[in-house]
This record gives C-alpha cells, structure tokens and sequence, in this order.
C-alpha cells in the first residue's frame, strides 16, 4: 500500500513494485490519476486496487481501510509517502494554512494512515514500514522550518514505531531524501512553474525511480535484516546546504 502514489516517488514505487509481481493498493486525492495509474499498472499481471481518500480526513482513513476487502487486509508493506511543502517563508511572515497543511498531512496523516494498518501487521506478526521522510527531516534550513519541522516528525515517528512494533516483527523503514526532480516544487511555489524549476539549476536531481529502486532494495532483504534509516541526496549534494550548482 502506498499512499499519494499520483505523483513523484510514491507512483514509481507503484510502478517498481507492481514490476517485480507486487499487488498494490494505491492512494491519492487525484481521482483521474489514480485511474490513470490502474491502467498502466494493468501492463503487469497484478491486482491493484485505487483508494480515493485525503489522509487529513481521519474518519475517511480509517473506514476507508476498515472496509477493505478480506484479501487486501494482508498488507505486507506500507509506504507512508503522501506529503508535501508548503510556501517557504521566514517564521514571523509563515502563512498559518500552510503550516496547518505540512502538519496535517506529513505528521497526522501519516499517523492516521499508520494507526490503521499497523493493527493489521501486528495481528499477522509481520509487516514492513516505510516513512518518507526528507533530508529536512535530519537537517533544517532557512525558510524550511515547518517542512522540516514535520519530517523531523517524520523521522522520530520512524525511530518509535520500530520500538514499539520490535516485537511483532515489523521492520521500519526512514527514508531521506534530498532534492528530486518531482512535482514537490511545484506544489511548494503554488504552480509557480519558473520558482520550482530554479530550485534544480544546475543539478542533476534525484528521480523518482532512484527513490523507488531504493525502497525496493530495502523490502528484498531477507527477514532479519531491517535498514532503519537512509539519507539519500544527488551527488552534488553534500547537505541540505551544500549543493554544487553548475551554472553558467
Ligand atoms: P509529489 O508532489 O510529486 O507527490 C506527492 C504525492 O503526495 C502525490 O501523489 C499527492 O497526491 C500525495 N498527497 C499530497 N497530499 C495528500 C493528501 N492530503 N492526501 C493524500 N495524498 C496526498 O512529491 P514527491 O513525490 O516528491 O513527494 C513524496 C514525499 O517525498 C513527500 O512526503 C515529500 O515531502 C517527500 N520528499 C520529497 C523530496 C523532493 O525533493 N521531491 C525530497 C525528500 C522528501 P494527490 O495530490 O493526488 O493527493
Ligand atoms: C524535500 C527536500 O531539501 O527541498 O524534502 O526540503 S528539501
């Protein structure tokens, strides 16, 4: 099960999955993709089944899962992928709805999305997690601090879970990423199709597929090895601050 997997790294970790056998379950806002998603994926002979649900929605959540049907209940791994930025101001101009949608999607909704399927790992003993968290969810930069505050989140909530699920057998996994070439920018600069851009001049970015080869890997290990957290960035990034940009 991947949420928001209508975009970016949550549709190639669809992808990659649903490539090596996976049955997935897919989730997002975006109805029309969702569908999109289901007929590419019907080039591999999987099942998949679409969820259309908000992970804000708490109450949607939870039914939505609650009702599933018995063969899809055995969900072997779930990637808390849904999220995103919001604006990007210094903290006394911040725009309080956009911190009230970092935080209610990168921290709640994941919350809510984990407090449903978790039960159902532990009653199988046996599950992997995987928390997509950021770069700024290690490291915090100007203008960044709700973003990074909520994978800061992200990142401690990966660390917990484990504790917590350490003796039902479910492997928990933070992934870190740095700058990927998705539609992130564009939904941090509200469409502003010239700002997102320029946040990967110079660079050669992430892509998706890098993420979702990465997640892959993680769930291909055998059993008793869990990698519990990973920082990926491009190779010309050394830090949230250090990125080596060549332009002309
Ligand atoms: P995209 O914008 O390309 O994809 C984001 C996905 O999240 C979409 O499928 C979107 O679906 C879904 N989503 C957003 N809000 C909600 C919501 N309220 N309910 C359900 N689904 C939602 O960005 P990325 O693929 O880059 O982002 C994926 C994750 O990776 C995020 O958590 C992001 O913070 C993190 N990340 C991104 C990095 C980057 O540089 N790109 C680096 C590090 C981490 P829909 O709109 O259809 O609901
Ligand atoms: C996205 C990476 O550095 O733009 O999580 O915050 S960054």
């Amino acid at each position: 099960m991947i949420t928001g997997a209508t975009a970016g790294f949550g549709k190639a970790i669809a992808v990659k999955f649903a490539g090596n056998g996976y049955n997935i379950i897919i989730t997002g806002r975006r109805k029309e993709r969702l569908d999109e998603l289901v007929k590419e994926l019907s080039a591999y002979k999987v099942k998949v089944l679409a969820l259309n649900f908000d992970v804000r929605n708490r109450y949607e959540v939870q039914d939505t899962i609650e009702k599933l049907p018995g063969e899809w209940k055995h969900i072997d791994i779930l990637v808390n992928n849904a999220g995103l930025a919001v604006g990007m101001d210094h903290i006394d101009k911040g725009n309080i709805d956009d911190w009230d949608r970092m935080v209610d999607t990168n921290v709640k909704g994941l919350l809510y999305v984990t407090r449903a399927v978790a039960p159902l790992m532990v009653a199988g003993n046996k599950g992997h997690i995987f928390n997509i968290s950021s770069i700024a969810g290690k490291e915090v930069y100007e203008n960044g601090n709700v973003y990074c505050a909520s994978k800061h989140a992200v990142t401690a909530l990966s660390k917990a879970m484990r504790i917590d699920m350490l003796k039902n057998n479910i492997k928990v996994t933070n992934i870190a990423p740095g700058f990927a070439d998705t539609e992130f920018s564009l939904v941090r600069f509200k469409g502003d199709k010239e700002r997102a851009k320029a946040v990967y001049n110079g660079i050669e970015a992430l892509r998706a597929e890098d993420i979702a080869d990465v997640v892959y890997f993680c769930a291909s290990l055998p059993g008793h090895v869990c990698i519990n957290d990973l920082e990926i960035t491009p190779t010309c990034q050394a830090s949230v601050g250090y990125t080596d940009r060549k332009i002309q």
